[in-house]
């Protein structure tokens, strides 16, 4: 068999997805992610201009090979742009496996691990009291972890509080800029889960999203205050580029710690992981290199009792996370996968088998993926130049977003 075309899809249904589809002279297809949000267009030159190329004439079969000739054969290695189109291309590959062996591809990743893949949802409103209304509906569905994100008093805006039903950060053409003030952060996070778990109880699993806007300091103070409420993780707590800065949050609280989303690369998580400076790696499909690279950093985690929690926002397509619940099903080390449902619309174009119900999310059973691109549908839905919001603090300074 071999690979005679390579697709790339650019699609906005709501919202731009860039889409890989490797052809093969059997008509065997495959699907890849290779969406990388507010920079959609680099990782589709990339695959246009320089990875396309060396695929036609390939044997689709040689994942790890093609994986090894991408990663060593572009020289410049790593960065977001590189790795998301080395994903699409794992991705897809691993899709045509699947179809070629009969199988769904966790069969191939060594079978079932579990029943299905404990997801977490996201509550959010502006203010405490609506934001416990939104965590009574994630209940109601089923939801057994909950992240929760509230407006912060004197701030008017800030990460994680959608104005829709769908939280879409990359909201303009032209990044919109939000005010930041950790003081107020730090002030009022602690007493939105001690209403949240006053209402709850002590066992429903609650996650947190810091957005990487403190520094190390201040995250181990976050940690200690929110310890009486036992949250599942706290994710992102510091820019996560000075991996020892880890170290000083670790020593003050047990609050778990998770953090990835960023990461392209084992190497960026290497230390965090080694040293037990975390407890969720939360690397995906989509930006870490595909499944094969994920695969990797997830057996390395399992070595130091680091689960995994991939990243799973709608700006992940459907395709990324239909190829993470293969993998998540797999791994003996699975911890949580994030799940923000996509809109009918992104549905339609990317028609899926992967099926929520009582919390769990299931990949089906379809040979492959059981995930694919609606070429007619994603026409319709021409590119739209979006960006994701910046920070600055009260003073203008320019802060993490
Ligand atoms: C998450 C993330 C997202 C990111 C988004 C950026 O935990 O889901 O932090 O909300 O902000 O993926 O493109
Ligand atoms: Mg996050």
């Amino acid at each position: 068999m071999r690979i005679t075309e390579a697709r790339v899809i650019v699609t906005c249904p709501g919202r731009n997805f860039v889409t890989l589809k490797i052809v093969t002279d059997e008509g065997v297809t495959g699907v890849g992610d290779a969406t990388l949000n507010s920079r959609e267009l680099a990782v589709a030159a990339y695959l246009t201009e320089h990875v396309v190329p060396l695929l036609i004439g390939r044997d689709p079969a040689r994942i790890e090979d093609t994986w090894q000739y991408l990663y060593r054969g572009a020289y410049w290695r790593r960065g977001p742009v590189t790795m998301s189109a080395i994903a699409a291309v794992d991705t897809a590959l691993w899709d045509i496996k699947g179809k070629v062996a009969g199988l769904p591809v966790y069969q191939l990743l060594g079978g079932r691990s579990r029943s299905g893949v404990t997801v977490y949802g996201h509550a959010n409103a502006s203010s405490i009291e609506s934001v416990l209304a939104e965590i009574s509906s994630y209940v109601d569905r089923g939801y057994q972890a909950i992240r929760v994100q509230t407006g912060i008093p004197g701030l008017e805006s800030t990460y994680g509080v959608s104005a829709g039903a769908h939280y879409e950060p990359a909201d303009a053409a032209l990044p919109t800029e939000n005010v930041w003030s950790t003081a107020h952060y730090l002030d009022h996070v602690p007493r939105v889960f001690a209403r949240v778990r006053e209402e709850f109880g002590p066992t429903l699993r609650l996650l947190h999203d810091v957005h990487h806007r403190l520094t190390p300091i201040e995250a181990a103070r976050l940690g200690r205050s929110l310890e009486p409420y036992a949250l599942t993780w706290i994710e992102d707590p510091v820019p996560a580029e000075l991996q020892e800065g880890f170290r000083l949050i670790r020593q003050h609280t047990t609050t778990p710690l998770a953090v990835g989303e960023v990461f392209n690369t084992i190497w960026d998580c290497q230390e965090l992981i080694t040293s037990q400076l975390i407890d969720y790696i939360r690397t995906t499909v989509v930006h870490a290199g595909g499944i094969t690279h994920l695969r990797r950093i997830f057996d390395l985690a399992a070595l130091y009792h680091v689960r995994s929690g991939s990243h799973g926002a709608t700006d992940l397509s459907p395709v990324c996370m239909a190829a993470a619940l293969h993998v998540d099903l797999a791994i003996p080390n699975f911890g949580l996968q994030e799940y923000m449902r996509h809109t009918p619309a992104t549905d339609e174009v990317f028609p899926h088998s992967y099926w929520f119900e009582d919390g769990y999310l299931h990949p089906g059973e379809e040979p492959g993926l059981g995930v694919d691109i609606d070429e007619e549908q994603a026409a319709r839905h021409p590119y739209r130049p979006a960006s994701l919001p910046v920070n600055r603090l009260q003073d203008g300074t320019m802060h993490n977003w």
